[in-house]
């Protein structure tokens, strides 16, 4: 497919989609969202893929949901459009993403990295929900992510001034795993991604899927689905190649089965 708003490659196992409407500091319009929707579904399908990697431009990850689209909709269009919600289809992913964030990240693109399974940051990263200033509050689950990553004051705090926050107080707060010098961003995460993509598949998405519990059930239920996960695993070729290379010293071969 031919896309226009984004850049879409394979570096080895890892898929790499770049935003890249850099005359809009990647605004999210409803192509770019369409394009990363299709570009998303076939790293899924991909069997050589093991990780996807999302990022942005020096300047931007992405400013936000495209404003000059969204400023002309009434109730009714947005709602019977679904407006941006297509959005959501990162959660839906099922190999992890990792989003690689330099410049803004804010409204929709603060929340598109919050959707990605874990954010490294560029120290020139700034994240934040400016949408109070536009006479909105978000709607990609800024006010649900961001406050079940940094606590209530400080998400509180964002979503109602639109102050932003640097890459610093972002790791301070557990928005983003770590920051690299904003010149190594692409490599750093590509090496992470790399990483991920070596381990057996069904182990890393069944890895995914019990983090991903912990934000959507009680403590006990969790552990309890933790523990059926990890038993489940023994039925896995790939558990007993993991086991066997520990014990003959060597790199293990795993197959995916
Ligand atoms: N939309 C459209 N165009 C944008 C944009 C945006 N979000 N952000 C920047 N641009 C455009 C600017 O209009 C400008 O275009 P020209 O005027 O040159 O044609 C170009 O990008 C460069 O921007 P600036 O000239 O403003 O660059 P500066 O370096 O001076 O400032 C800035 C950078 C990021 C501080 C500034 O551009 C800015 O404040 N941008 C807007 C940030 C913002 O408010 N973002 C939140 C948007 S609301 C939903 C899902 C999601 C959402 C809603 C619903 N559902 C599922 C229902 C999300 C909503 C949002 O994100």
């Amino acid at each position: 497919m031919g896309y226009k708003n984004i850049r879409v490659e394979k570096r080895g196992k890892v898929g790499l989609v770049t935003l890249d409407r850099p005359k809009a500091l990647n605004a999210l319009n409803s192509e770019l969202i369409a394009e990363l929707g299709t570009a998303l579904d076939s790293f899924d399908e991909d069997e050589r893929i093991g990780c996807v990697v999302i990022t942005g431009s020096e300047k931007a990850f992405a400013a936000g949901a495209d404003i000059k689209e969204m400023h002309p909709h009434d109730f009714s269009s947005a709602y019977q459009t679904d407006l941006i919600t297509p959005f959501d289809r990162v959660s839906r992913n099922r190999k992890p993403i990792i989003a690689a964030v330099a410049g803004y990240a804010l409204g929709g693109g603060c929340e598109l990295a919050m959707l990605c399974d874990f954010i490294i940051a560029a120290d020139t990263a700034k994240f934040g929900q400016p949408e109070i200033t536009l006479g909105v509050i978000p709607g990609a689950g800024g006010t649900q992510r961001l406050t079940r990553f940094v606590g209530k004051s400080k998400a509180m705090e964002m979503v109602l001034t639109g102050r932003m926050m640097d890459a610093e107080e972002a790791e301070r707060s557990g928005l983003v795993s770590r920051i690299v010098p904003a010149d190594d961003l692409l490599e750093e995460t590509l090496k992470a991604a790399e990483k991920i993509a070596e381990f057996s598949l069904p182990v890393v998405m069944m890895a995914k899927e019990s983090v991903d519990r912990a934000y959507e059930t009680t403590l006990s239920e969790g552990v309890r689905f933790e523990r059926r996960v990890f038993q489940a695993m023994f039925a896995l070729e790939d558990q007993k190649e993991g086991m066997t290379a520990f014990s003959e010293k060597r790199t293990p071969q795993f197959r995916n089965k």
